[in-house]
This record gives C-alpha cells, structure tokens and sequence, in this order.
C-alpha cells in the first residue's frame, strides 16, 4: 500500500486530495498544527464519506516552521509521495506578516526537503506553487514565462520553486513544482475574494446580511475548481520524470465579473450592494493572471471543465444550503 504524506491537510486543497488519495487506495497522513480552536472541519465529515478513512487516514501534530517535527514525521512515516500544500496562502496578510509567510512558506519547503533527503528515501515530492509567482508578467504565463513576485508570499514562493527545481538537479530527488491558478470551491477560505461574495450573496439572499465590502474589481484571475486541480497534483507525481507542470484553465475573468455573476445566480444586481474600501487594497497587486495550461494537457491529460461562472454559481448554491441550515 502506498504511503502519502500531504502537509496542510485541513486547507481546502489538503482535504480533496486526502479524500482522493483515500479512493486510490493509499494510507494518508496529514501533517495538522496545534490551535486553540478547531481546525479540522474540513476533514472531519471524510470519516463519514469515506469508509477506509477509519484505517487509512491518520494526523499527526507537526509545523512547517518546526523542522524537528518534520525530520521525526518523515523519517516516521517513511512515505513514498510528499505533497507540500501548508502555507501561509493569503496575499494581503504576507505584507503584514512577512518573515512568518517567508518562514513557513519558502524555509518551511528547505525543512521538508532536507527530512526526506536526511533519512535518505526516495518519495516523490510535491511543491504548491502559484501564479502569483509571475506576478507582474502579463499573461499568458506558462512553464517558461518569467517570474515576477509582487508580495511576500510570491516571493517566499517562488523561494520555494527554486528549492524544489534545485533538490531535483542537485541531489536526483523526484521533486515536482505545479504552479497552480486560483481555484475554488464551496470549501474556499472565507477570506478569499469568491468565497467571500459567495458567502455574502448567499446571505443578502437570505436577508441576513445587506453590504458587501470589497478592494479592486479590475483584477483578472483565472478561475478553476479545486477539487479538479487535485487530480492534476497527483498526475504530475505519477509522470515517470519529475517536471514543472502549470494548471489552470486558461480563461480569465475580473472580480467583477465573478461578482455579478454570483448576484445574478439569485436575481440580484450587485452594485446594489458592494462598497468598496481601499483597506482590501494591497500595496502591489497582480492584474492579471491567465494560464497557457497547454504542457498539463499534452503530456498529463489533465484539463480543467469548470469555469469561473459556473464556480460562482456552485459556490453560492452550496453557501445557500450552508445558511439556510442556520
Ligand atoms: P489553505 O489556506 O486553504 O490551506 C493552507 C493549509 O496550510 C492549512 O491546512 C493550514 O492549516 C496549513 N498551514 C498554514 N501554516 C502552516 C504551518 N506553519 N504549519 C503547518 N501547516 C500550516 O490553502 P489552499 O488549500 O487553498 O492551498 C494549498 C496550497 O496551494 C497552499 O500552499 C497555497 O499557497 C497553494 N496555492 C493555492 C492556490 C489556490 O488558488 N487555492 C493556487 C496556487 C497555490 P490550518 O487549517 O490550521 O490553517
Ligand atoms: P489571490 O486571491 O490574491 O489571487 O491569491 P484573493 O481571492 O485573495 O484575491 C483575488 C483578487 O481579488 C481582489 N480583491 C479582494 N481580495 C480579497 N481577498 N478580499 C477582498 O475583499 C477583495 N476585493 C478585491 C484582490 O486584490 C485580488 O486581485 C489566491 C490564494 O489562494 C493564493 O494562495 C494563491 O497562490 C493564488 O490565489 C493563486
């Protein structure tokens, strides 16, 4: 039975790939950081949906910041695939929190790294990577385009990319960078902008709620759903050599866009109800963010099929049945 190891495994990636590696058969552990409230509630319902969870899913206490704990849970584990998901993934609180998100997101892979290198095994790794590492350079991006960070977390990112490309050529280990799009789903962190008007519009909908308060509605982002790029992560890992693979879908639509989009799923028209404030500004934006997933379609099979209109209205639909549950 193969044996997989996945950091950041209560994030919204962490919890569809635990469930996917689950119906594939593998043993899953998942690295989880002590809080003082509860952290795992997207992981939760899987011992219910998933029947092997009782056997073959197992947490461990651990943080990217604390490489001891990452040498013991590795040399532990022993896994054969590594997918390195944890991370500081909000953009705006990088510029708030900026040795934190360097720390945890770019030494934080250097640690994870070197426990596997250390106990001398061969797993297969996985890095997060992100578009955001490409930051200023006009889209398309894709596996050749130039890298331009515009935040603490691009940078301590495409820290991280680096790493991963530099452990494959110095030391022969099978490290794989994906550099991953936006993608969403109904288990989205509520502070990221669509979860964030899903959220909202589900609840003006419902008469619990009337403004929405956003930053800048020009910014273009290419949108795809979550629970598809998983299987893309996976792919990349099972691909006999180890490479940097871009997922995304190729499309591109403004904040607003999505936005409307959402209020119109419900009959509503949106500029009855979003304000804007210049706190959800950030110091550097990206505007525009659009793949060329061509390499992922050509050599892993792998394509997106769900795109940022019929994301909004997935998402709304489920925050619909999520409130008026109460
Ligand atoms: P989330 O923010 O939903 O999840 C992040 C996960 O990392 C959570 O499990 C969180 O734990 C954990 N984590 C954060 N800090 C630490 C730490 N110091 N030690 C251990 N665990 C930690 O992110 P996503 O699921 O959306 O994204 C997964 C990865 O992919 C991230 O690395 C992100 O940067 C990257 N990425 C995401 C994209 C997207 O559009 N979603 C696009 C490209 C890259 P807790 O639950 O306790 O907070
Ligand atoms: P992003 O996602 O920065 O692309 O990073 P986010 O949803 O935070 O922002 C997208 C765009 O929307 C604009 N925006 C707002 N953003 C937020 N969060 N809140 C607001 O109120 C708001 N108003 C407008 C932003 O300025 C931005 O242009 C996500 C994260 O998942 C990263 O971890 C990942 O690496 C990248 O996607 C790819």
């Amino acid at each position: 039975m193969k044996r997989a190891f996945i950091t950041g495994i209560t994030g919204q990636d962490g919890s569809y790939l635990a469930e996917l590696l689950l119906e594939k058969g593998y043993e899953v552990h998942g690295l989880v950081r002590r809080s003082s409230s509860f952290n795992r509630g997207r992981i939760d319902p899987i011992w219910t949906t998933h029947p092997q969870a009782a056997d073959h899913l197992h947490l461990h206490y651990g943080d990217m910041t604390d490489g001891v704990s990452l040498v013991n849970l590795i040399r532990d584990i022993a896994p054969h695939e590594v997918y390195n998901l944890a991370a500081q993934s909000h953009v705006k609180v990088s510029f708030e929190m900026p040795e934190y998100t360097a720390s945890a997101d770019g030494i934080g892979t250097i640690r994870l790294l070197e426990a596997i290198r250390q106990a001398g095994l061969e797993s297969r790794f996985y890095q997060a990577s992100t578009s955001e590492m490409f930051g200023a350079t006009p889209p398309p991006q894709d596996e050749q385009t130039a890298f331009y960070p515009r935040s603490p977390y691009g940078a301590a990112k495409l820290y991280a990319h680096w790493a991963t490309v530099n452990y494959r050529e110095a030391y022969g280990m099978y490290a794989v960078s994906g550099i991953l799009f936006n993608h969403e789903s109904p288990r989205r962190g509520e502070t990221f902008v669509t979860r964030k008007i899903t959220q909202a519009v589900a609840r003006i909908k419902l008469g619990q709620q009337d403004r929405l308060v956003l930053g800048n509605l020009d910014a273009v982002r290419d949108w795809g759903y979550a629970k598809e790029y998983v299987e893309g992560m996976w792919r990349m890992l099972q691909h006999d050599e180890p490479q940097t693979f871009v997922l995304g879908t190729g499309v591109g639509a403004t904040v607003r866009e999505f936005c409307q989009t959402a209020f119109e799923h419900v009959g509503l028209d949106w500029e009855a109800h979003v304000d804007y404030d210049e706190r959800y500004e950030r110091p550097t934006e990206v505007d525009a963010l659009i793949a060329d997933p061509s390499k992922a379609i050509d050599i892993l099979g792998w394509k997106a099929t769900t795109h940022a209109r019929e994301l909004a209205t997935l998402m709304v639909d489920a925050d619909l049945e999520l409130f008026s549950r109460g």
